[in-house]
């Protein structure tokens, strides 16, 4: 028997779930009121602090990453894959702003995402995904009082895959932060570069990302993500990118979507654009705001 199927052997609501995944003596994420959770904790919220990046390395024991990276190899035929041109910002291009804004600037942007859906509830991914203990442990490395799981059937659990030609360009992100694994890395390219805290709620600061998109900033640091290695990115205020992947393998991230509040489910537009396609829930809203596409008192 292989080592990711030994893994298949807990049930999914076992209390050992967590651990039978991550490495949990370099990471007690299952006992987080011990003292060992408690300064991986108030370490990993000084890093965030410092540089709005966390890297946890080889989170995931050698079988834990066997199985969540056979899972996501096996999905990722299945990504949804959309081609388009964008600025840092995915706004529309405004022909009155200076040829050099980085409003101007577009780039292409190639990106592929397996939908939540095809993540089955007996999967290694869906396990670490949904226990509480490791959401518990997100919240606190974000200090957060709590955080939730997304309740968007497509957008809670997906698997970015970028293929061989494909590129993620320097971006804001419109979430607080981003919690994401990597599974697979390609044979080369594919790196996550950013520029923290480039921009503030009161500051723009359009000449730097400009500079940056142009090439011409020093500002750029980049980050050697390996298979396994856990990552919590504020991608608010830092401009950041995952640079084109060379060679012929692909690049497979698996993200875990979290949101302040419970029951949050993402925009049909938005559904439609990563997955080619919206769940029941997301037709029901719409039909709702159709209804309500009037001046009548509630
Ligand atoms: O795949 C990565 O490492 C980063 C992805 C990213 O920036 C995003 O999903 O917004
Ligand atoms: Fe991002």
């Amino acid at each position: 028997m292989s080592r990711a199927a030994a893994l298949k052997q807990p049930a999914p609501d076992a209390p050992d779930a967590l651990a039978a995944l991550v490495d949990t003596a370099r990471y007690p994420v299952d006992e987080l009121d011990s003292p060992a959770a408690r300064a991986l904790i108030a370490e990993s919220r000084a890093r965030l602090a410092e540089t709005g990046c966390l890297v946890l390395r080889d989170f995931l024991r050698p079988d834990g990453l066997d199985a969540v990276a056979a899972e996501a190899r096996t999905l990722a035929p299945q990504a949804h894959h959309r081609h388009t041109q964008t600025n840092p910002y995915d706004c529309a291009d405004d022909p009155a702003l200076d040829a050099g804004d980085p409003r101007r600037m577009f780039m292409d942007r190639s990106n592929g995402f397996v939908a939540g859906d095809l993540i089955g509830p007996q999967t290694a991914l869906r396990r670490l995904y949904t226990d509480d203990g490791f959401t518990r442990f997100v919240a606190a490395c974000v200090g957060a009082e709590a955080i939730h799981r997304y309740a968007d059937p497509l957008a809670d659990l997906v698997i970015n895959v970028l293929r061989p030609g494909c590129q993620h360009p320097w971006h804001f992100d419109t979430t607080a932060f981003v919690v994401s694994l990597l599974t697979r890395e390609p044979e080369g390219g594919g790196v996550f570069e950013y520029c923290p805290g480039i921009r503030s709620p009161e500051h723009e600061n359009f000449a730097e990302v400009g500079a940056v998109l142009r090439g011409e900033s020093d500002r750029p640091r980049r980050l050697v993500l390996r298979p396994g290695d856990l990552q919590i990115f504020f991608g608010r205020y830092s401009l950041h990118r995952v640079t084109r992947v060379e060679g012929k393998s692909d690049r497979h991230t698996v993200i875990f979507g979290y949101a302040e509040k419970p029951g949050i489910v993402g925009r049909a537009e938005r559904s439609r654009q990563l997955f080619g396609r919206v769940a029941p829930v997301h037709a029901a809203e719409e039909r709702a705001a159709l209804v309500r596409a009037d001046t009548l008192t509630d």
